[in-house]
């Protein structure tokens, strides 16, 4: 056959949430290039050095290209190639046990970060097998912003930038470097071409602090106590929007008195940031007209994470940004089958009070089990026992606080599957791997359940390796196997079709689309008023009190009391180069980052005599890693960023790939957690740092 050439137009996937619309050649099923597509409605020709070795994936040696199954003890990293059938088989025939002996709500089902479909299917599998407990990592990722949107104001507010804004706030968001949930940092930068503010508040010196008016240096995990401030300055000097606070806020009166003593003055001391900053900031931010805040995943990973939400909520509300064009916003879905349906939600009626968490006063509609509760569930019987886990797309073993209690788990379980599409710490020890197919080998829907108001078309490009399987098939086929077969598919692509219905289209007319938005509408509450018990914007929460939570946001210091033997404080951000613990076995990747890099400033290093290069421990009171030296003034002199997501896969197998070396996570702890969300401390930990 002659050389078929083929510019295939799909959006890139499994390299972060995904957004970026590509143009893939492909030539006798295998992919030669890839480039950013001009049209692409959120990265216009963007492409960035994931996307562009994403490919790489697809033929590599370390590729799991069939079924296995333990040999040997757990973890002792011997296995036997096994058929699809007896995969299937062995996995249905334990949930099946497991069900019979202790019930449905025994067997967890864990996802990682969504990466496409796969994610609602899992979700819908749990449901209808009768099991409440699917596993994920929302509580540091995403459900403290979208819940206490949900109870403020009735919705997940997202930065709109599809508008112009007069000032974007990068509130702990690096988007240059993650552009998450398809905010591409091309359309940010579009803006700021045009004349859009920025203020910036991270630690550590960012490719955008440069492009701000004002850079918040702030102390790792203190940002609801800067909030807190941004309050006070801006009732005090009645910054605010008047009309709106009087006509659409409950408990202004309240927050106002609340927030008088967290003067910039007072909270300059926990912050580390100068009072005069904090005020101009907290000016800038009123006074401009409409302000996007872009809110990053390191508010959510302390134990406060719930009072930064909360607080950066009622800052939204009280300057008039909430619902408006270029402000924080509630995107409208495009018609298409709404999640509750997909999941078959109306299956388990019970799930809410019969989840893991519930057991542990959890905030209301947080629908995912904390991590640090699903191991205590397996660990210590509470509130029930757990003996079966399938995990999808997802590593515990480094994404989860406390890496060696994650291990303690995944040993005490009875039975684990792991669908991935490489050997893993985590996948090392299951008892069944199964070998997933990933993007570019699968027709696929993104961004669906999000809450950014759109889809996005991943048409499948080539065929996956003979035995590699969309986990979407894999959970259709084990579907059946362990459930009634009438809620299942005979082709599991019928999903893809059920989900795009409503809008009209087929998923091949919505593939030539590219994407399907829902149409602009802000300031909806002119019409229906906020989703909330008050049809207002919360400030203060009407149900706290039946809930179980404080009703307004408090201020309750740095995460950890300040300690001595371990005076400095740990933070991270994401790689660039990598996806959390995922592609450090891509070399065209692994060549920017060779070793884990942990970030110090050379005043600090210098009183621990340590150069750049040198091999460094890093300790807090959970544990100590080995990470490699590098001096930079761009990090606070009491600050230590060590990365994140390390483990060698160029390592053993039987020695779970060095999972204890370099791993941040052997640094963190559940022993104390936040209550809304079950989040554990990622940043702002007790730490220090010395040579090796
Ligand atoms: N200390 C600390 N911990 C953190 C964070 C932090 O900042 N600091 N960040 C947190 C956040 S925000 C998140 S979202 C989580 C992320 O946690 P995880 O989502 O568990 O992250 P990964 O380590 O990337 O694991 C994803 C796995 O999916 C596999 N994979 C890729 N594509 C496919 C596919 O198509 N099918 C299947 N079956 N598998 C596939 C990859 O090989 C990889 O092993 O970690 C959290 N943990
Ligand atoms: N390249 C890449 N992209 C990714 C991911 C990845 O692993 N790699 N992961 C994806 C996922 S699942 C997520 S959730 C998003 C996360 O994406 P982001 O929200 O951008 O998260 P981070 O990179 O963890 O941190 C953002 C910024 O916060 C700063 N920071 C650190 N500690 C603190 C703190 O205590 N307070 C404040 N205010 N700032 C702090 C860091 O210096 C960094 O510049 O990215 C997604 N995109
Ligand atoms: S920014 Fe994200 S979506 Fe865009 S190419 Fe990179 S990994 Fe893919
Ligand atoms: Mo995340």
């Amino acid at each position: 056959m002659a050389d078929e050439i083929r510019w295939i137009k799909t959006h890139c996937s499994r390299m972060d949430h995904g957004g970026c619309a590509l143009l893939v050649e492909a030539k006798n099923n295998k992919i030669v290039a890839i480039k950013g597509d001009p049209d692409g409605f959120l990265n216009k020709g963007y492409i960035c050095p994931k996307g562009l070795a994403s490919h790489d994936k697809l033929s590599h040696p370390l590729r799991l290209r069939h079924p296995l199954k333990r040999l040997g003890k757990r973890g002792g990293g011997k296995w036997e190639r096994i058929s699809w059938d007896e995969a299937l088989k062995t996995i249905s025939e334990n949930f099946i046990r497991i069900k019979e002996e202790y019930g449905a709500r025994a067997v967890a089902f864990c996802q990682g970060m969504p990466k496409g479909m796969e994610h609602f299917v899992l979700i819908r599998l749990a449901n209808i097998f009768g099991s409440p407990n699917v596993v994920a990592v929302q509580d540091v990722c995403h459900a403290p912003r979208e819940v206490s949107g949900i109870h403020t104001c009735g919705f997940y507010p997202v930065a709109d930038f599809h508008h112009p804004s007069r000032l974007v706030v990068l509130w702990g968001s690096n988007i240059t470097s993650t552009n998450e949930e398809g905010a591409i940092c091309s359309l940010l930068r579009e803006q700021v071409r045009q004349g859009t503010k920025l203020v910036v508040v991270d630690p550590r010196e960012t490719t955008l602090t440069k492009k701000a008016e004002t850079w918040l240096q702030i102390r790792p995990g203190t940002d609801h106590t800067l909030a807190l401030s941004f309050l006070n300055v801006i009732i005090a000097e009645r910054l605010y929007d008047q009309k709106f606070v009087e006509n659409w806020t409950h408990g202004f009166n309240e927050l106002a008195d609340h927030v008088k003593s967290y003067t910039p003055e007072k909270m300059s001391e926990i912050t580390w940031i100068p009072a005069g900053v904090i005020r101009e900031a907290a000016r800038l931010y009123a006074e401009s007209h409409p302000a996007a805040i872009q809110w990053g995943n390191p508010i959510e990973q302390n134990i406060h994470t719930f009072h930064t939400a909360r607080a950066l909520i009622c800052l939204m509300a009280i300057c008039g940004n909430l619902d408006i064009s270029g402000g924080n916003i509630e995107a409208n879905e495009p018609e298409i089958l709404g999640l509750g349906k997909f999941v078959r939600a109306d299956l388990i009626p019970k799930k809410r009070t019969e989840m893991i968490h519930a057991h542990h006063g959890t905030i209301p509609r947080m629908m995912t089990v904390p991590p640090a509760f699903f191991k205590k569930a397996i660990l210590e019987g509470i509130p029930y026992t757990l003996k079966g886990a399938y995990m999808q797309c997802t590593n515990p073993m480094i994404g989860y606080a406390d890496s060696r209690q994650t291990r303690e788990a995944l040993l005490k379980l009875d039975f684990v599957a792991v669908s991935d599409i490489l050997m893993t710490p985590t996948a090392s020890f299951a008892d069944v791997v199964l070998p997933a197919a990933t993007n570019f080998e699968f027709n696929d829907i993104g961004h669906y359940g999000l809450g950014h108001g759109y889809i996005l078309a991943r048409p499948k490009i080539v065929d996956p390796p003979e035995e590699c399987m969309p986990d979407m098939k894999i959970l259709n086929e084990l579907g059946k196997a362990i459930t009634s077969v009438e809620y299942w598919y005979d082709d599991h692509e019928e999903m893809l079709e059920a989900l795009v219905a409503p809008s009209g289209f087929n998923y091949k007319q919505f593939v030539q689309q590219g994407c399907l938005k829902g149409k602009d509408r802000f300031q909806k509450y002119l019409d229906t008023g906020f989703k909330t018990p008050t049809g207002k914007v919360e400030l203060v929460l009407s149900r706290a009190e039946k809930f179980g939570i404080p009703s307004l946001p408090q201020f309750t210091g740095p995460p950890e009391e300040d300690d001595p033997e371990y005076p400095l404080i740990l933070t991270s951000c994401k790689d660039s180069y990598f996806l959390h613990s995922s592609y450090r076995w891509l070399e065209k990747l692994r060549k920017h980052r060779p070793m884990p890099i942990a970030e110090l400033h050379p005043e600090t290093a210098a009183k621990e005599g340590i150069r750049e290069g040198d091999a460094v421990i890093i300790e807090t009171r959970s544990g100590a890693i080995t990470q490699f030296a590098h001096l930079t003034e761009k990090v606070h002199p009491c600050v230590i960023y060590a990365a994140y997501g390390w483990w060698f896969p160029e390592g053993k197998p039987e020695a779970q790939y060095e999972w204890e070396k370099s791993n941040f996570n052997i640094l963190t702890t559940t022993d104390k957690i936040g209550k809304e969300f079950g989040t554990p401390n990622l940043k702002g930990i007790c730490c220090r740092i010395k040579r090796k």
